[in-house]
C-alpha cells in the first residue's frame, strides 16, 4: 500500500472516469484532495463519499480549465492551507468527434485544444510556482497513446495529446534544477465517459469502442498515477504507456 499521508493532491477533471478514480485511490492512501471540474454536484458527492470512507479532507471547486481567468480566480481563492500542492494531476480532457480534417468542426477542434492543451497550461502556470517556492512537487499529466501515434479521423485530438507530450518533456527540462518531478501517464483504451463525450451522448456508438476486448478501467490508470506520485523523491517516473492486453497500438486491437 502506498502512503500519501499529509500530502495535498490537486486533480483536474475529478468528476468522472480517471480523475474520479485518482481521487478515490489517493484518498485511500491518505491524501487531502483538491478536486476541480465543471460539474460541482458530482465533486460534492464524491467528496462526501471519500471523506466518509477514508476520513480525509477535501476542497472542491467548480472550474472550467478553458478559462485562464477562471483558473487564476480559483488559485487566488484557494485558502492558504490548501496551496501546499504536493501532486498535480492534470487530467481534465476530452475528445469531440471523429472526422477527417477537411470535414471536421472548428468548434470541436477549439474545445479539444482549449481543454487539453491550453487548460493544462493554465492550471500548470497557476500551481507550479507554488511547488517551485516549496521545492517540492510531482506533476502527472494524463496524455494518451494518441500522443505517440496518429489515427485516422483523430488528427486534432492526437495533436492535442502530442502537445501534452511536448509540454511534459518541456516541463521536465524547465524543472530539472528543482526537486519537482514530471510524469506523463499515457493510456490506450480505458472505459469511461470519454467515448460518450466524443460521440455527444451516443451511448451505443460509445459502447462499440470497447466491444470484444477487456478495456482498462479508470482504477487501472489511477493505480499507475498513485505509483508514480508515491516513489521516493529521487525517483522520477517519466512516462508510462498502458494498454489493455489486447491492444498493441492506437488502433491495433484484437477483438473476439
Ligand atoms: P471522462 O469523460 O470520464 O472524464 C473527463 C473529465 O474531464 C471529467 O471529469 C470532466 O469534468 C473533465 N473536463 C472536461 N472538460 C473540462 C473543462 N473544460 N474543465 C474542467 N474539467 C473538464 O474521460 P476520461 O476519464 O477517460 O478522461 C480523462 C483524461 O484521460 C483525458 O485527458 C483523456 O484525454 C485521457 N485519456 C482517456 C482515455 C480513454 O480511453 N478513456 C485514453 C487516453 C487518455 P466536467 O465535465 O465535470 O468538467
Ligand atoms: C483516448 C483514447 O483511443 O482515442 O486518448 O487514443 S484514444
Amino acid at each position: 500500500m502506498y502512503t500519501m499521508k499529509e500530502q495535498t493532491v490537486l486533480i483536474t477533471g475529478a468528476s468522472s472516469g480517471i480523475g474520479r478514480s485518482c481521487a478515490r485511490l489517493f484518498a485511500q492512501a491518505g491524501a487531502r484532495l483538491v478536486l476541480v471540474a465543471r460539474r460541482k454536484e458530482r465533486l460534492d458527492e464524491l467528496s462526501s463519499v471519500v471523506q466518509g470512507d477514508f476520513g480525509i479532507s477535501t476542497y472542491c471547486a467548480t472550474l472550467d480549465v478553458r478559462s485562464n481567468e477562471a483558473v487564476d480566480a480559483f488559485a487566488a481563492a484557494l485558502p492558504e492551507a490548501w496551496r501546499n500542492i504536493d501532486v498535480l494531476v492534470n487530467n481534465a480532457g476530452l475528445s469531440r468527434g471523429l472526422d477527417k480534417v477537411h470535414e471536421g468542426s472548428v468548434q470541436d477542434w477549439e474545445e479539444m485544444i482549449d481543454t487539453n492543451v491550453k487548460g493544462l497550461l493554465y492550471v500548470s502556470r497557476a500551481v507550479i510556482p507554488w511547488m517551485v517556492a516549496r521545492k517540492k512537487g510531482t506533476i502527472v499529466n494524463i496524455g494518451s497513446i494518441a500522443g505517440h501515434e496518429v489515427y485516422p479521423k483523430g488528427a486534432v485530438y492526437c495533436a492535442t495529446k502530442h502537445a501534452v507530450d511536448a509540454i511534459t518533456k518541456g516541463m521536465r527540462l524547465d524543472l530539472m534544477d528543482t526537486p519537482i518531478r514530471v510524469c506523463t501517464v499515457d493510456p490506450g483504451l480505458v472505459e469511461t465517459e470519454f467515448s460518450e463525450v466524443r460521440f455527444r451522448g451516443d451511448k451505443e456508438r460509445a459502447k462499440t469502442i470497447y466491444q470484444g476486448l477487456q478495456p482498462l478501467t479508470p482504477d487501472d490508470i489511477a493505480d499507475i498515477v498513485l505509483f508514480a506520485a508515491s516513489r521516493p523523491p529521487h525517483v522520477q517516473i517519466a512516462e508510462v504507456i498502458a494498454f489493455p492486453t489486447a491492444q498493441a497500438g492506437a488502433v491495433i486491437v484484437h477483438r473476439t
